[in-house]
């Protein structure tokens, strides 16, 4: 039996399109490009990144905060596509969340092997917003636990083309990402991509 997700936590299996995505995505990465971050301990993010929207997330020895400009181009980040926009607002509203109107995309690529600790998303202005979260290319494990680190997590399949939806009680909860496993996707190639769409300011 598949145990039932949390409260405020919705899945939508292969609501997104994976082959309208993924010239956008390659449209944003030629203006900013996928880099690996640091963080402030001196570590390197196992995920290559890169954002669109009027801000994007950064992480440095200064620590994580969403700024307007990326600093790798020095230019603003790319705009929000219109696609992505709608894709994030119309799932967000199928999940019980009307009038979700992100301002940031993150773009996370992960190759195989890598992944993402348990974390919280907490650079937000505004936890009544939701996040959603779309994956693509290779099939990941998701891991979802509780409002405290140690709650033990449950796994969920993640195929391209699934749309996740956080909000309310499930906003705060601890999650990640466990090591991508080995594999071509035809549209992708050896990597997953994820977009999370926030409203950080
Ligand atoms: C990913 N990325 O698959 C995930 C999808 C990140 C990140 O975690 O921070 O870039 S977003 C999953 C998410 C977001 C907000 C809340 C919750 C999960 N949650 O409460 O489980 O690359
Ligand atoms: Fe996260």
């Amino acid at each position: 039996p598949i145990p039932a997700l949390p409260a405020g936590m919705v899945l939508l299996r292969r609501r997104a399109d994976p082959a309208a995505l993924w010239p956008v995505i390659q449209g944003l990465a030629a203006q900013s490009p996928f880099r690996f971050m640091t963080t402030k301990r001196g570590g390197t993010m196992a995920a290559a990144m890169t954002s669109a929207g009027a801000c994007g997330w950064v992480s440095d020895a200064r620590g994580y905060r969403y700024e307007s400009r990326d600093p790798l181009t020095g230019q603003p980040w790319p705009a929000m596509p219109k696609a992505f926009a709608a894709l994030a607002a119309d799932a967000a509203a199928e999940a019980g969340f009307p009038g979700f109107a992100p301002d940031a995309c993150l773009v996370n690529r992960y190759a195989v092997r890598a992944g993402m600790g348990l974390h919280r998303d907490g650079d937000e202005r505004d936890f009544d917003q939701p996040i959603v979260s779309v994956s693509l290319g290779l099939p990941a494990s998701f891991l979802v636990g509780g409002l405290d680190k140690d709650d033990k997590p449950q796994a969920i399949g993640l195929e391209s083309g699934d749309v996740l939806v956080f909000g309310g009680p499930a906003r705060l909860l601890y999650h990640g990402i466990r090591p991508v496993k080995a594999g071509e996707d035809p549209l992708f190639g050896p990597f997953r991509y994820n977009l999370t769409f926030r409203r950080a300011r």
